[in-house]
């Protein structure tokens, strides 16, 4: 079928006509949509939600002896939102991931940016980075930026489990995916480095803490960060929680996914409240209102796309009742 001419959509003598014409040639009238592309306020797809640290370590376990680093490229659980059945959050996915006494885990490199929260791992668990090998200890976080090489090992004597965040819903939004396994399998070793940029030891946060909470006054909690930020796509930072106050209610225009690494505490997001503990890892999606609350005190992780919203000058803070 030949496609109207210019003269045949000048004569067309009704919108129903118009229209006829119009669909023939990929162009919609904009008046008529039925869905509109304009709404008043963000539509909060995603759902608040908790993925529970005892059950993930559990069903990694029987990964462990069902199946093997030489099958799997990485013995992982994405952490998928409920509301949709996608990734994590919009633009963030979580994983949990396990490796293995003795097992190496091939390197490969890709355009999503990474990290890892260590969970529970003894000496001899490694993240190997452009050559460089971190080590990887409870409560570590590791960098994998964007197009750097990385694989992991565990030289030691217990299984290492960890918490991957990635901003791959992201990429694949905006389409500069690459990926690439390494072509020798495994990196050389160029050199360990003790304090790598890639590297943010526990012992160093937990020191800066300390020194955050004795130099604060009041408040329930205060929160140093990770880096500045940590990745060009995500800011990462440690929150301590003080013991038994609730923190004030934050309505913020960007995802937030947390790690619990030390106690246990709750939650409240737009109105839904659930428990968590260490190891334990919630979401909370961009302009939910959220409150945390903690009775002996907790040590939150915390990965969020605010880099993005605020370079694209998205970012916007509520008062909880409406935006600012
Ligand atoms: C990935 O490359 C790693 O390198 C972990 O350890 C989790 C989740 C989704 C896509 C890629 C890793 C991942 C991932």
């Amino acid at each position: 079928m030949t496609s109207p001419s210019p003269q045949q959509f000048a004569q067309s003598g009704s919108l129903d006509e118009l229209y006829g014409k119009l669909g023939q040639v990929m162009m919609v009238p904009g008046w008529a949509k039925t869905a509109p592309s304009l709404w008043p306020e963000p539509k909060k797809t995603f759902s608040a939600h908790r993925w529970d640290y005892a059950q993930a370590k559990g069903a990694l376990d029987a990964a462990g002896r069902l199946i093997n680093t030489e099958l799997a490229e990485r013995r992982n659980l994405i952490l998928q939102n409920p509301a949709t059945g996608y990734a994590t959050s919009r633009t963030i996915v979580a994983a949990y991931q396990m490796i293995m006494p003795g097992e190496k885990a091939r390197s490969h490199r890709h355009t999503p940016n990474a990290l890892r929260l260590i969970i529970d791992a003894e000496p001899g668990a490694y993240t190997i980075v452009n050559g460089e090998k971190l080590s990887m200890m409870p409560g570590d976080v590791v960098l994998t930026p964007n197009w750097c090489w990385h694989g992991h090992g565990n030289e030691g004597r217990a299984c290492a489990y960890w918490l991957d965040v990635l901003d791959v819903p992201l990429v694949q939004l905006l389409d500069p995916m690459f990926f690439e396994p390494h072509p020798d399998e495994f990196e050389t070793e160029i050199k360990v480095a003790n304090n790598s940029p890639m590297h943010f030891a526990w012992a160093d946060t937990q020191r800066r803490l300390a020194e955050a909470d004795a130099a604060s006054s009041g408040g329930a909690a205060v929160e140093i960060a990770l880096g500045d930020p940590a990745l060009d796509t995500m800011a990462l930072s440690m929150i301590k929680l003080k013991p038994g106050n609730a923190t004030p209610a934050r309505k913020v225009m960007a995802n937030n996914v947390f790690g619990v690494v030390q106690g246990e505490g709750a939650t409240t997001a737009d109105g839904e409240t659930f428990q968590w503990r260490r190891g334990d890892v919630f979401v909370v999606p961009s302009w939910q209102e959220h409150t945390h609350h903690s009775a002996e005190g907790a040590v939150l992780f915390r990965a969020t796309d605010e880099p993005v919203m605020t370079k694209l000058g998205f970012l916007r803070e509520g008062n909880g009742k409406s935006a600012q």
